[in-house]
């Protein structure tokens, strides 16, 4: 039967320091991510993009925060639309928009999981772990958030009560390499997984990528993957705010995507950070375009694959 996909974009760019990803489901779209998901033979709907009302300002002990009403608004948006795009579409694409969004993303796909009595897992592909808190940020820039507020971390009171926390178990992440103190120490107490570009370099990107996935198949769980631009290396993909040196390679970047293609576990997505203010030429949407295509079935030979049944 043909599998259904679902493109929603959520133009968000307040959790960030820099203006810029407002333009991120757009250029996507310019780049033609239906258009490349149709001739995978994908079924293709294009939901349009969410939006918030104007909101008044909310204050907060952290003077720090930029932006903390418009961030709110978003995921009272967002988790309820991800929720009802998860149920209703095999992978739902979430086009931003800056990383804050994922608060509501994975909230409402892991809502889905609930309703389906799976466990929700998350792939994290970035170069930072974004596990601030409302009160931990320093800089205040809110896409540093996401990862505490969906495991349930304390110190989100100001944003929408999570109704489905994630199990810091079930969440992996790889590619990071810029880490706050207080994120550090959120890493040691939670045990989550973290493979820093060190360790890449060491195993290379399949081994820790596949001992994550048997888990995810063991569990029969679903697989939620949030792809922040920066994982990759600013040389390929320069459309990004927060650029760090040392990212993944195009070669490891389409590796980790054919190789979840192949796992067939993967039931949502994000692509996040985009600025397509910075990009040079729409190269770096139309990277991410080529990614997303690696990860829903295009290949360069037909072979055979491997199992990941339980
Ligand atoms: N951890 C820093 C930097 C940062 C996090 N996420 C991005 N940058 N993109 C912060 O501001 O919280
Ligand atoms: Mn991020
Ligand atoms: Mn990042």
């Amino acid at each position: 039967m043909t599998k259904t996909c679902a493109l929603l974009g959520a133009p968000i760019e307040t959790g960030a320091s820099q203006p810029g990803c407002i333009m991120g489901p757009a250029s996507l779209r310019t780049a033609g991510l239906a258009r490349v998901l149709g001739e995978l033979g994908w079924q293709v709907s294009d939901l349009g993009d969410l939006g918030i009302p104007t909101v008044a300002p909310l204050p907060h002990a952290n003077p720090a925060l930029h932006h903390l009403a418009e961030a709110r608004a978003w995921i009272e948006a967002l988790t309820p639309a991800a929720h009802a795009a998860a149920r209703d579409h095999d992978l739902p694409i979430f086009m931003g928009g800056d990383h804050s969004m994922a608060a509501g993303t994975v909230a409402g796909v892991a809502r889905h999981a609930a309703d389906l009595g799976r466990p929700q897992f998350v792939l994290w592909l970035d170069a930072h772990p974004d596990l601030h808190s409302l009160h931990s940020t320093t800089s205040g820039n809110l896409h540093g958030t996401p990862v505490a507020y969906f495991t349930g971390a304390e110190g989100f009171d100001a944003y929408p009560t999570l109704t489905h926390a994630v199990d810091p178990e079930n969440v992996c992440m790889m590619g990071i390499r810029s880490v706050d103190p207080a994120e550090q120490a959120r890493i040691t107490d939670t045990g989550i997984e973290v493979h820093d570009m060190r360790a890449i370099d060491e195993t290379g990107v399949l081994a820790p990528l596949r001992a994550f996935l048997a888990r995810v198949a063991k569990a029969n769980g679903l697989l939620h993957v949030s792809f922040d631009v920066d994982f990759l290396d600013p040389g390929i993909a320069p459309a990004v705010g927060t650029t760090v040196p040392g990212g993944a390679t195009f070669r490891e970047a389409h590796l980790i995507m054919e190789e979840l293609c192949d796992s067939g576990l993967v039931t949502s997505l994000d692509l996040v950070e985009l600025n397509p203010f910075l990009d040079e030429r729409g190269r770096t949407a139309s990277l991410l375009c080529d990614l997303t295509a690696s990860l829903m079935g295009r290949r360069v030979l037909d072979r055979m694959t491997r199992s990941f049944a339980a």
